[in-house]
């Protein structure tokens, strides 16, 4: 699937950013401002990892020669970071070659004017080429917020950069972030989806751990994890977090459905979002090293998130999830509005299938692994690539022509780590970014005495 979902890239859309499978041609969208290639900086350590040699040298001569970051264009802070930032460490760590160091180093640079804004919260969009602000920040209108998501979907890169150049620049940026985040006043424990960047307060009360949410609790994890289980303040944040969200969000549906609701202001959409699925694997990945008392409880809720997720799936005809399911109106993990309906190539179901098949073995977990597998393969493999469709109830599939780069970086990357062995990128020695890259744990000594740096690469 990762050599077809390839090959018709590289011959429909080289060098753009994803493929339209339907057109057979190139998206190039806005979101990176100006970045191009982003499939294939997405792609570089799934290729690498499954042994597509030949096609990760490809890759790897594409951004070598071509992979230009003095473009100008207002990019998305938080894809940028996930998609190349994450990309390109992750290729160096598993590749060693110097050319991913060299470009990421460059790169992380022109990120940094993202941060000029009066409490360093960054902005969410930045001028690569500028070396300011996006004009779009700067044309005055500062009541615009940053999201929660993107601000705080820093840290697992940054530290790393700060760890690549000895340059503590980027450690400090994201620590300010935390650091602004853990005195702020919560609302229930509870971190709202937006904060304003001048004022530094929350804009609204709405909580969410899908859209706007999401990855910066599984961030606040991983941060503990990548640091060698040494960043104690991430993790207390992270176990408060997660308590505030079960006592607040964690519902049971009448049929008997566990999941996580949404929260405006204190009352409760009972909706869930595709997005939020990859809960399963974050509050499993976290249950063992919380408190002894709490370790079966995380588990079990983790499970429960993880079959409510697969049931999204279960009960469409296509056998793959809607963007949006509800438990409201007689709803019990479908999608009555239209308009929530579509399948996009996500990962997050298939990624919590995998970490939970990784910490218990249960063989289920490949079952529904393969089950959705199979429901890609029956309706999103075009004859030039995959795609991801409009409609999982309808009986006549319709595609939506676009094969994202998240296919490429983790669906694909997910399933073949579900059927692979443990000991290929053991959770112990690394942590894989939002998008799925894996970054290596820090040693905790190698961290504290500078210069007795690990040695990553293979
Ligand atoms: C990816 O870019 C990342 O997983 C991100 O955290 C959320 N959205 C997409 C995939 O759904």
């Amino acid at each position: 699937m990762m050599k077809f979902a390839w090959d018709n890239y590289k011959r429909y859309a080289w060098g753009e950013n994803e493929l339209r499978p339907l057109s057979r041609n190139g998206n190039d969208g806005r979101t990176f401002g100006g970045l191009r290639g982003a499939s294939i900086v997405d792609s570089l350590d799934t290729l690498y990892i499954m042994g597509l040699g030949e096609e990760y040298q490809e890759a790897k001569e594409w951004v070598e020669n071509n992979l230009n970051l003095n473009v100008g264009g207002e990019a998305s802070l938080f894809e940028v970071n996930i998609r190349y930032v994450g990309g390109l460490l992750s290729a160096y760590y598993l590749t060693g070659e110097e050319v991913f160091k060299r470009k990421v180093v460059e790169l992380g640079k022109n990120l940094l004017p993202a941060f000029n804004t009066p409490t360093g919260i960054p902005h969410g969009v930045v001028n690569l080429a500028s070396s300011g602000l996006s004009d779009w920040w700067s044309g005055g209108d500062l009541g615009r917020s940053s999201v929660l998501a993107e601000f705080g979907t820093l840290h697992l890169e940054f530290v790393h950069l700060s760890e690549l150049t000895n340059d503590p620049i980027y450690t400090e940026k994201v620590m300010n972030i935390r650091k602004h985040l853990n005195q702020l006043d919560k609302p229930r424990g509870l971190y709202p989806n937006a904060l304003n960047p001048v004022s530094g307060n929350w804009e609204q009360h709405y909580v969410s751990i899908g859209a706007l949410g999401d990855s910066f609790y599984e961030y606040l994890i991983k941060s503990y994890l990548m640091s060698d289980r040494t960043d104690e303040v991430a993790k207390r944040m992270y176990y408060a977090a997660l308590e505030a969200i079960e006592n607040n969000l964690v519902q049971r549906s009448p049929g008997g459905l566990i999941y996580v609701a949404e929260w405006r202001g204190g009352i409760l959409d009972h909706r869930m979002g595709h997005l939020a699925c990859f809960s399963g694997g974050m509050i499993g990945i976290g249950a063992e090293h919380g408190s002894p008392e709490t370790r079966q409880h995380q588990l079990d809720l983790a499970a429960n998130i993880t079959h409510t997720c697969h049931e999204s799936y279960r009960r469409t005809p296509t056998k793959l999830g809607p963007e949006v399911f509800r438990f409201d109106d007689g709803a019990e993990a479908t999608a009555p509005r239209v308009n929530e309906r579509h399948y996009i190539l996500r990962p997050e179901v298939v990624e919590s299938y995998m970490y939970m098949w990784r910490l218990t073995h249960d063989p289920k977990y490949r079952e529904w692994g393969w089950e959705a597998l199979e429901a890609l393969e029956q309706h999103c493999r075009l004859a030039t690539g995959f795609s991801g469709i409009i409609d999982v109830y309808g009986h006549i599939i319709q595609h939506d022509n676009l094969q994202q780069s998240f296919f490429l970086a983790e669906t694909l990357k997910y399933l073949y780590l579900l059927f692979s062995d443990d000991d290929l990128l053991p959770l112990k020695d690394w942590v894989f970014n939002t998008e799925a890259h894996p970054l290596p744990v820090i040693p905790r000594n190698c961290s504290q005495e500078k210069g007795h740096r690990p040695n990553w690469t293979h």
